[in-house]
């Protein structure tokens, strides 16, 4: 594989990919990515030109799809609408972007026999009871709760009938929660570290008990390349390091690395509907495709994101403001 495609490229999980195949591998990278909202070019700044090409573009444009996929070898296929929330004041874009663009993204690959990886998210399988050792493997049954999961647990199903029916080349991974650098300050991680630097209190929904399985971004990343490589054609791959944590504890870890009390947060209203708990089971590609992540210790991961926010103020600013004024409409 030379020329790989990755759509998404600008968000917070598709700009660490590009870093990281830059970085690792001697791929050249076209991004394609509409910069909404959550896209941002100042993610993708600093990268070897020569391998590297931008495109600013709707997924679900056929056109526009069909000139980046003819000179693909692969796409990776980050683009989506991704967060929670929003999709519960306005799901009309994630329907758009999650389904249609990505049933766009499969008939342009069927017509070029492109490669194709479908990244998507634990969020499928519903959630857990908060009690017990139960995790997510990939036999366990879809049952999204969200509007935006329903449409990435949609995605998923378009990308296995294209395998199944049109013999398209297609691997799916679905992940647990990503931190790191670059994430949009309206996600839980990021929208408290910079609270903190603005003297705000970070807000808890609901009592903060809901857990989380969390894994650095750059393990994501070295995830999918595995199974860009060595993965099964028709196959799911589940991706998680082992990372579970209440948010209360996520918060109060935080507040601690960043010299607070560790009573500084405000709870606020919950999420509607909002999942109880993800956990994944990863022995599948740690098995069969002998993949491990690299980012052991959460609070070293942590701390080092917490310094890339500090010294990032720039990338971050131009989307404070405007995050926060969603929230306070919604009341948190
Ligand atoms: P993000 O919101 O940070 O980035 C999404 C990117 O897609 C943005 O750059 C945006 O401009 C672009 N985009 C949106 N609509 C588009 C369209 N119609 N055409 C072209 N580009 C478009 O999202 P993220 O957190 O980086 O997530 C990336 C992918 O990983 C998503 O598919 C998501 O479902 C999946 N995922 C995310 C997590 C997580 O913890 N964030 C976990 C598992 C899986
Ligand atoms: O201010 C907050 N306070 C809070 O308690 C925010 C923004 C969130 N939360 C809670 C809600 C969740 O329990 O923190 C947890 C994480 O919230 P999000 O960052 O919104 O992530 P989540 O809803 O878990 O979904 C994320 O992981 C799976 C990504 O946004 C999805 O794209 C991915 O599929």
């Amino acid at each position: 594989m030379r020329n790989l495609l990755v759509t998404g490229g600008a968000g917070f999980i598709g700009s660490n990919f590009v870093h990281h195949v830059l970085a690792h591998t001697d791929m050249r990278v076209t991004v394609l990515d509409k910069l909404t909202y959550a896209g941002n070019r100042a993610s993708l700044v600093d990268l070897p030109q020569d391998r590297f090409t931008f495109v600013e573009g709707d997924i679900a444009n056929a056109d526009t799809v069909d000139a980046v996929m003819s000179t693909a070898d692969a796409v990776v296929h980050y683009a989506a609408e991704s967060h929670n929330d929003n999709s519960l004041h306005d799901p009309a874009p994630f329907l758009q972007t999650n389904i249609v663009g990505t049933y766009t993204l499969l008939e342009a690959a069927r017509r070029y026999s492109t490669r194709f990886h479908h990244v998507s998210t634990d969020e499928v399988y519903g959630d857990l009871p908060l009690e017990g050792g139960e995790r997510f493997t990939e036999a366990t049954p879809y049952n999204p709760s969200s509007p935006y999961s329903s449409t990435k647990a949609g995605s998923d199903m378009l990308v296995r009938a294209w395998v199944r029916s049109f013999g398209v080349q297609a691997t799916i991974s679905n992940c647990s929660n990503n931190y790191g650098p670059y994430q949009h300050v309206e996600k839980f991680i990021p929208r408290q570290i910079t609270n903190i630097i603005d003297g705000q209190r970070p807000k808890i929904y609901g009592q903060g008990q809901n857990i989380r399985d969390w894994i650095h971004a750059d393990d994501h990343s070295s995830a999918v390349l595995t199974i860009l490589s060595k993965g099964v054609i028709g196959q799911t791959y589940l991706i998680g390091a082992d990372g579970e944590l209440g948010n209360r504890d996520v918060v109060e870890r935080i507040l601690a690395h960043m010299g607070q009390p560790d009573d500084a947060f405000d709870l606020v209203t919950d999420r509607a509907g909002h999942d109880l708990r993800y956990a994944i089971d990863p022995s599948k590609l740690r098995n069969e495709l002998d993949w491990r992540p690299a980012f052991g210790d959460f609070d070293r991961g942590l701390e080092q994101t917490i310094e890339w926010y500090r010294a990032n103020e720039a990338w971050w600013r131009p989307q404070k403001a405007a995050a926060e004024a969603r929230y306070a409409a919604q009341g948190r």
